[in-house]
């Protein structure tokens, strides 16, 4: 089934310059990109990504973390996209993720561990309406669809 899923590229991702690593990862699995944006968040909208977290220890953390630098944010879509991110972005922890996923051969710590995927649809599509208008997410043919 085709699906839409928010990733976002957290501040190490912007701060360590793999932006294009990691969006070109997603470009070349197929994934099309329906949305895109940097932003810097604020706290109310880092708390409210992270509520399903919020009282765990690791929340302040987390939420100082995200808001400490600019992120990139983006829909990108595909046949099970949900699932096909969450496994090129490996494991939660990078010293559990895979060689060959993102954290896996870029990270090296928990909090600072690059990318966020939605994990499921009902998350993606509240994740999507957090960040993005409904006119900010673009559709359109994208030619290489036909060799997928
Ligand atoms: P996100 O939500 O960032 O895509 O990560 P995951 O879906 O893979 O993992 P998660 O929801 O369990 O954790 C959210 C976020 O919190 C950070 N974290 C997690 C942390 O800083 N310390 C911790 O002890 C844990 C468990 C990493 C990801």
């Amino acid at each position: 089934m085709v699906e839409r899923t928010f990733v976002m590229l957290k501040p190490d991702g912007v701060q360590r310059g793999l932006v294009g690593e990691i969006i070109s990862r997603l470009e070349r699995k197929g994934l099309k990109i329906v949305a895109l944006k940097m932003i810097h968040l604020d706290r109310a909208l880092a708390e409210r990504q992270y509520e399903v977290h919020r009282g765990k220890h690791f929340f302040n953390e987390l939420v100082e973390f995200v808001t400490s630098s600019p992120v990139v944010a983006l829909v990108v879509e595909g046949e099970e996209a949900i699932k096909v991110v969450r496994k090129l972005m490996g494991a939660t922890n990078p010293f559990e993720a895979e060689p060959g996923s993102i954290r896996g051969d870029f990270g090296l710590d928990l909090t600072k561990n690059l990318i966020h995927g939605s994990d499921s649809a009902e998350t993606a599509k509240r994740e999507i309406a957090l960040f993005f208008r409904e006119e900010e997410l673009l559709d359109y043919d994208l030619s290489s669809e036909a060799w997928m």
